[in-house]
């Protein structure tokens, strides 16, 4: 595969006096393409491009509905590319294809929800006095960045990009070191559709490049999603400028399942939460609380399901795919390793080696039983195929054990009772909570973020297109 250079100020940057980086397929080992190593200088020449692409008379010449119409034109291109773009993803992921078939889908549902918002964005009349107009007008933040993970590229890239643009931004996208594909190619539409610099791809370590836009002057705005300890230093960076972060940081969150619910819907649902896309996902249901008197008969049924799931890479059909690098699979495998001796490893937590592709970063779905809820395995975000449960007594242990960790991104509560139910999602201490489902298929409509260490702010939504604005109050004095 050719290399991916950078999109800055409307040319394609990279060359043999560059840095590159490999990038691995992690279903294989493998290298696939490399990218180039971007730096400090990289980063300026972008931030200032942006800024004159966001003084442009080409792109200020775009009207709202305009911006409206090629959002939407760019929900069509991906479609129209669906095929190509997942194939990409998942080579990036190793995720499954049907996996990366509904982000791609995903992706073109915000540049449509967006692209529908564009020309529906407008202030306010105030009444102060007789003979004063008041007014609000909204106006494009400016600069924005958009700091994008490896666990779903074309999605999270996708749906701050299509709000920022709705909106009438600038775009710098700093996709993930491990996962450059998908945004190149859409960087490749839109440097064809768009005034140079309106959006820009740059690639290389966040530590280098990352770090120098973050902390750069010209940016007005970031959107981040990643972990924990990098969103507190984006947004130490972020503070120096006085410059407003979004932060979406993951989370563990739990699945409550009281004794009345409903099994056959909820050992799916509860599956499927964990071991999509092998667990690496921001909102998965990685922990179980089960009422103590349906534990075991939940606890069997699982155990049954996920020896069932298939490992393996995209290519073998496979229900879970690989861990995204050597670092991560380490490091969960040293978690799976060390979780003391009271807790009981129920299935699943080996290292995998798949028939023709030995050196790929599998690991079988596992279940681990806690027998105290301050173990690490539980607090801490594993981000691989690993569930830990833990059996709770009545209703206020439940409430108390779910809001007992840092993070508060998403709930999942199952139980026929609706009262119980809604009683438990009042009390719960997260952005999202689902009752009788989880996820309920994305959910491009619905605000997304976290409570707590889980981040600022939300993505998706009508909301979403308040982290890209900002409000200009004009009073006008008028002669009576
Ligand atoms: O994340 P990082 P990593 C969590 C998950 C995972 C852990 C570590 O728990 O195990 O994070 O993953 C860029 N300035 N999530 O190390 O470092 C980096 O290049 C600016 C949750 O991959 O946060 C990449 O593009 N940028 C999650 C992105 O930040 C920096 C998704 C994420 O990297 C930077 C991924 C810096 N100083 C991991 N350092 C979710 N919420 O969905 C790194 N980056």
């Amino acid at each position: 595969m050719e290399n991916i250079h950078m999109l800055i100020d409307g040319q394609w940057v990279g060359n043999k006096d560059d840095q590159w980086i490999n990038v691995i397929n992690p279903a294989s080992n493998e290298k696939t393409t490399q990218i180039v190593r971007g730096n400090l200088q990289h980063a300026d020449l972008a931030v200032q491009a942006a800024k004159q692409a966001l003084k442009s008379k080409e792109w200020r010449a775009f009207k709202p509905f305009e911006r409206g119409q090629f959002l939407h034109e760019t929900a069509r291109y991906i479609r129209d590319n669906a095929e190509e773009l997942a194939a990409l993803e998942s080579l990036d992921t190793g995720k499954p294809s049907a996996q990366a078939t509904s982000d791609v889908e995903a992706a073109a549902r915000y540049f449509e929800f967006y692209g529908g918002m564009a020309d529906k964005v407008f202030g306010d009349t105030i009444p102060v006095e007789a003979d004063l107009l008041n007014v609000t007008v909204i106006e494009p933040i400016g600069v924005t960045l958009h700091i994008v993970p490896w666990n779903y590229p074309i999605q999270i890239t996708s749906r701050s990009v299509a709000a920022a643009l709705a909106t009438g931004n600038v775009v710098i996208v700093k996709s993930s070191e491990d996962t450059p594909l998908s945004t190149n190619f859409l960087a490749k539409w839109f440097h064809e559709k768009l005034p140079k610099g309106v959006f820009q791809h740059v690639t290389g370590y966040g530590a280098e490049i990352g770090a120098a836009l973050t902390s750069h002057t010209g940016i007005n705005q970031i959107t981040f999603t990643g972990s924990v300890p990098t969103g507190i230093s984006v947004m130490k960076s972020a503070a120096d400028n006085v410059v407003p972060v979004t932060l979406e940081l993951g989370g563990k969150s739990p699945n409550i399942v009281f004794e009345d619910a409903d099994l056959e819907r909820a050992i799916p649902a509860i599956v499927n939460s964990i071991v999509q896309n092998a667990g690496q996902t921001c909102s998965a249901g990685s922990r179980l609380l089960v009422a103590e008197s349906i534990a075991d008969e939940v606890l069997e049924s699982l155990m049954k399901k996920f020896c069932q799931l298939k490992v393996g890479p995209p290519v073998h059909q496979a229900d879970v795919g690989p861990i995204i690098n050597g670092k991560q699979y380490e490091r969960i495998l040293g978690i799976l390793a060390d979780i003391g001796k009271d807790a009981k490893l129920l299935t699943g937590g080996q290292a995998v080696k798949v028939d023709g592709f030995e050196n790929g970063f599998y690991i079988s779905p596992a279940i681990i039983e806690a027998a105290d809820h301050d173990s690490a395995f539980v607090q801490e975000e594993i981000f691989g195929p690993v569930l830990s449960v833990i059996r709770f007594k009545g209703i206020e242990q439940a409430i108390e054990l779910a809001n007992a960790t840092d993070y508060g991104l998403v709930a999942g509560i199952w139980t026929k009772d609706i009262d119980k139910a809604h009683y438990t999602a009042a009390r719960i201490e997260s952005g999202q909570v689902f009752i009788n489902s989880y996820g309920a298929a994305g959910g491009v409509q619905m605000p997304f973020g976290g409570y707590k260490k889980s981040g600022i702010g939300r993505e998706k939504s009508h909301l979403a297109v308040q982290n890209y604005i900002q409000i200009k109050n004009i009073a006008i004095q008028i002669r009576l």
